[in-house]
């Protein structure tokens, strides 16, 4: 079987849901490190983000995209549901997830908190306390949908999942983020849970995002 090549760095949340995707389905892939802004990554990423994947004349960009690829293109557990409302509700989450999780939670929060001290970016500690309040509601929205049922899209897992929780460890792993969990029980029932599978600890990176 030609393998699946994953563009990107390991500690990225995107990279770490097309993985989870490739493990939750059992298909063989690779990741292969970028070389960040240069021609190369721009062939394979015209936007200059990560994570891309190369699956023999198969060329994608966009975390969706490939996590929908590796689903549908490969056996193995389904990872999107059939049923319309479940699938719909995935779909929402996974929407909700890029387009305002990530900003407020990783780019507020995990990038200054686990990376820029090791890059030697200055933190803004102004910003990041300014958008605590919104770490904290957007936590419990999370809170609030897994309160409702197992995973997020109902009783399965789903690629809503693979998205959040590459992102959920990493808010775990700092202070803040840390303390606002402790308000949500269902989402850390759900972490338990998440973090239990064989993909969770075959995808665990070895750096931040
Ligand atoms: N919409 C893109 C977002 C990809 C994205 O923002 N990836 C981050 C890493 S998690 C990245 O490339 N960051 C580097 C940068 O923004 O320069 C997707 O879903 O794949």
């Amino acid at each position: 079987m030609t393998e699946v090549v994953l563009h990107g760095f390991a500690g990225s949340t995107y990279v770490r849901t097309v993985r989870l995707a490739c493990e939750e389905k059992g298909v063989p892939y690779a990741v292969t490190e970028l070389a960040f802004g240069s021609d190369e990554h721009r062939a394979l990423h015209p936007f200059l983000k990560m994570p891309a994947m190369v699956h023999g004349d198969v060329h994608l960009f966009e975390a969706i995209a490939i996590a929908r690829y590796v689903d549908e293109a490969f056996d193995g557990p389904p990872l999107q549901p059939a049923e319309p409302v479940a699938r719909a509700l995935m779909t929402q989450w996974i929407s909700a997830i890029v387009d305002y999780v990530y900003p407020v939670l990783v780019r507020g929060l995990v990038l200054p908190r686990l990376v820029y001290p090791s890059r030697g970016t200055p933190v803004d500690e102004a910003a990041l306390k300014a958008n605590l309040t919104e770490v904290a509601y957007q936590l419990s929205v999370l809170d609030g949908a897994l309160r409702e049922s197992p995973y997020f899209a109902g009783n399965a897992l789903s690629l809503a999942d693979l998205f959040a929780v590459p992102i959920l460890a990493y808010v775990a792993a700092t202070p803040e983020g840390s303390a606002a969990l402790e308000r949500c029980a269902a989402v850390a029932r759900w972490q338990e849970t998440m973090a239990a599978r064989q993909s969770f600890g075959a995808t665990q990176p070895q750096l931040a995002a």
